[in-house]
């Protein structure tokens, strides 16, 4: 598909306009001009709640992002990725992750065919099965009920189980263990491993392929880690695997009986999946009824974004504000704040979710692109980060743009230890804005060589994201807002924000390495002199050990 350049556009031009007629502008004033901003610029939905007041912005600068949404045809682009059409061109294939979540009864049609059927097949063995394991009618091997699941996987395969687990931990059976291994480094194996019985444990292999490296390593790994404890018998494989992947030949090839595959589809992109059977074990932690519950959120979400106006869409807003800093501003990270302990691996979820969907240098065209993409996702959950780098936010030479995600209620209350955590996310956003004037600093009796230091200009933008309470429906519902988010800028830039031909290629490069570092005979180098030296040294080292 060819996308109309974006900087030459009419549209990109009147905001360049703007931005320059805006130079200058700051919070402070935006807020003394309009005492209603701060309840004005505000919206609801699936249950959250965003107030994007504390942002550089003006109605004319949402109006004109809204322009430049519409004139880039992202609604017609969402509505085709609703409707199942391929809009991941690079690898022809459709872009469903919603039907993951979409309500028995409901039609989306792949190459003619109701996918959503085949959803709630997979959905309903994910359920029976959780509950056989998790009522102990599922045995291993010698008998035993499962205590132990342990997901194998990477990436997509893993990063979204992992934040799942943490985030709704609350909810998960505590009288069971669960744990990731995803690293080809064989301490994370060792680690998960060490002080579990095989006899009460289960793997399930994630991989979509099933032919990515360090699962299938770590795969074999806890074969032979199993058969070891099980006396070697192989039928005790069918008890302690199952496999969540689209490959049956491969899962078959590995020993894993195919009754016990739950299968996805190429229409599910990895970063995409934690809603598909590669979420199997945050139903065995949290139960089905919670799975469906999580869906529920992600659905609530997409009907919201399918359905809001343009004015109050959240994922459209917060994908615009962002593309104004990125593009604007040049700001080049954006910082995601969750005031939740249990939402400690969110951030890093969402690096791979926006960074590997929008990291593209290329249109769908195959054009350079001439302006910023994706920016550099990151954060840890506060208040941590105010004691770390919340100094470079507040006083440093950047911008960086910082979505703070609260919440109104504790799920483990605790002498009101909540309110002062909710207090600290409200005031970082309120000094980020404000910071302190020269005048302020004087008046506590600064001296005066001391005041430059301790002077915060303010002007630093924020989105804060609100809900209710951590529940499995909330993060459906969050997840979903960041994809969406995503889903925008991509579609403003007119890239593809769905393949990933960079994660290919270090798929790739490591196999050409692996015989260089095992060979028996030295091998004949045909690299770079760093490259040839590196290979050298480790070879030596071995050698030596
Ligand atoms: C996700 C990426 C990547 C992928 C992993 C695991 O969008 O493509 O992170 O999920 O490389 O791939 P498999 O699931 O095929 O093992």
């Amino acid at each position: 598909m060819s996308v109309p350049a974006l900087r030459s556009s009419p549209e990109w031009e009147a905001l360049a306009r703007h931005w320059r007629s805006l130079r200058g502008t700051t919070l402070k004033q935006l807020f003394d001009a309009d005492p209603q901003r701060g309840t004005r610029h505000v919206v609801q939905g699936a249950g959250l709640h965003l107030d994007y007041s504390k942002n550089l912005v003006t109605d004319e600068t949402l109006r004109l992002l809204r322009k430049l949404a519409r004139a880039r045809g992202v609604f017609e682009r969402r509505d085709a990725m609703f409707r199942g059409d391929k809009i991941n061109e690079t690898e022809k294939r459709a872009v469903l992750h919603v039907a993951l979540r979409a309500p028995r009864g409901e039609r989306i049609l792949v190459d003619g065919n109701d996918v959503v059927p085949e959803v709630h097949e997979v959905l309903d063995r994910m359920a029976a099965f959780s509950d056989k394991v998790r009522s102990g009618e599922w045995r291993g091997h010698s008998g035993k009920t499962i205590r132990n699941v342990i997901s194998i996987g990477i990436g997509g395969s893993d990063l979204g189980p992992v934040m799942a687990y943490e985030a709704l931990k609350h909810y998960s059976r505590r009288d069971m263990t669960f744990r990731f291994v995803s690293n080809v480094d064989p301490v994370d194996f060792v680690e998960a491993t060490g002080d579990l019985a095989a006899e009460e444990t289960l793997f399930i292999v994630c991989s979509k392929t099933f032919t990515t490296l360090e699962t299938l390593t770590n795969a074999h790994a806890a074969r032979d880690w199993c058969l070891e404890q099980l006396g070697g018998d192989e039928a005790a494989v069918s008890k302690h695997f199952v496999a969540v992947s689209t490959n049956a030949a491969e899962v078959g090839k590995f020993g894993i009986d195919t009754a016990n595959m739950f299968g996805f589809w190429d229409w599910v992109g990895g970063r995409y999946s934690m809603d598909s059977a590669i979420g199997l074990s945050t139903m065995l932690a949290i139960g089905p009824e919670g799975f469906r519950e999580m869906l529920a959120g992600f659905h609530a979400m997409d009907e919201h974004f399918k359905s809001a106006s343009p004015e109050r869409n959240l994922p459209l807003l917060m994908g615009l504000v962002s593309i104004w800093y990125n593009d604007f501003f040049g700001a080049q990270t954006v910082a995601v704040l969750p005031y939740a302990q249990y939402l400690k691996r969110f951030p890093a979820y969402l690096q791979q979710l926006t960074m590997e969907s929008n990291g593209k240098h290329v249109t769908l065209a195959g054009e350079r692109v001439d302006y910023a993409t994706g920016p550099i996702y990151w954060g840890e959950p506060g208040t941590n980060g105010q004691h770390s780098f919340y100094q470079l936010i507040h006083q440093g030479t950047r911008l960086i743009p910082c979505d703070f995600i609260g919440f109104m209620h504790s799920l483990t209350p605790l002498h009101g230890q909540h309110d002062l955590l909710v207090a600290n996310l409200i005031a970082q956003t309120e000094a980020l804005a404000f910071g302190k004037t020269p005048a302020q600093v004087r008046a506590e009796g600064t001296p005066e060589w001391l005041v430059p230091h301790r002077v915060c200009e303010g002007n630093r933008p924020t989105n804060t994201i609100l809900a209710e309470r951590l529940t499995p429906h909330t993060l459906g519902a969050l997840v979903a807002l960041y994809e969406h988010s995503v889903f925008t800028q991509g579609a403003v830039w007119g890239i593809d924000s769905f393949d990933q031909w960079g994660v290919e290629l270090g798929k790739q490069l490591a196999n050409k390495v692996i015989p260089q570092l095992q060979d028996a005979k030295e091998p004949k180098l045909e690299h770079d002199s760093s490259t040839n030296a590196l290979i050298r040294r480790y070879r030596a080292a071995r050698g030596a050990n």
